[in-house]
């Protein structure tokens, strides 16, 4: 498990850097996509969410949850990325939303850094802040 200190600008340089952005959001969607059927479903954005770990940053859920209210916000988070309610996510709808999600935490952290335990290597602001490494080398 890593560690990592993130701030604001860390996640709109990833975000904003269009080539990598797309090409770590395509790689997730095609990994998420279990039954390869092209689109994610309720249980398979659920997975992602899960495995992703935005929710905890993102929404303020805590792992004390009850289960009955984490499925809610699953249903409330997939409906936000259903934009024109197919019942399922397409990679458009995937990238579209993420990148909206991680702007958002952007603004929320501004200029604060933050230390961030990541047990997953695969997350967004995991490679947010390699890419931040790898531009300025510490
Ligand atoms: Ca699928």
């Amino acid at each position: 498990m890593g560690v990592v200190i993130i701030d604001g600008s860390t996640v709109s340089a990833f975000v904003n850097d269009e080539a990598q952005f797309q090409k770590s959001v395509d790689e997730a969607f095609v990994a998420l996509d279990v039954n390869n059927d092209g689109v994610l479903s309720r249980s398979e954005l659920r997975r992602a969410f899960e495995s992703l770990r935005l929710i905890e940053s993102h929404f303020g859920v805590d792992v004390v949850t009850p289960p009955e209210e984490l499925t809610k916000l699953y249903d409330s988070i997939f409906e936000q990325f259903d934009c024109d309610h197919s019942g399922s996510v397409d990679q458009r709808e995937f990238r579209d939303e993420i990148k909206n999600i991680l702007l958002a935490i952007a603004d929320g952290l501004g200029s604060n850094p933050i230390q961030m335990a990541l047990e997953d290597d695969n997350g967004f602001l995991k490679k947010a802040a390699d890419l931040e490494a790898s531009k300025f080398p510490r």
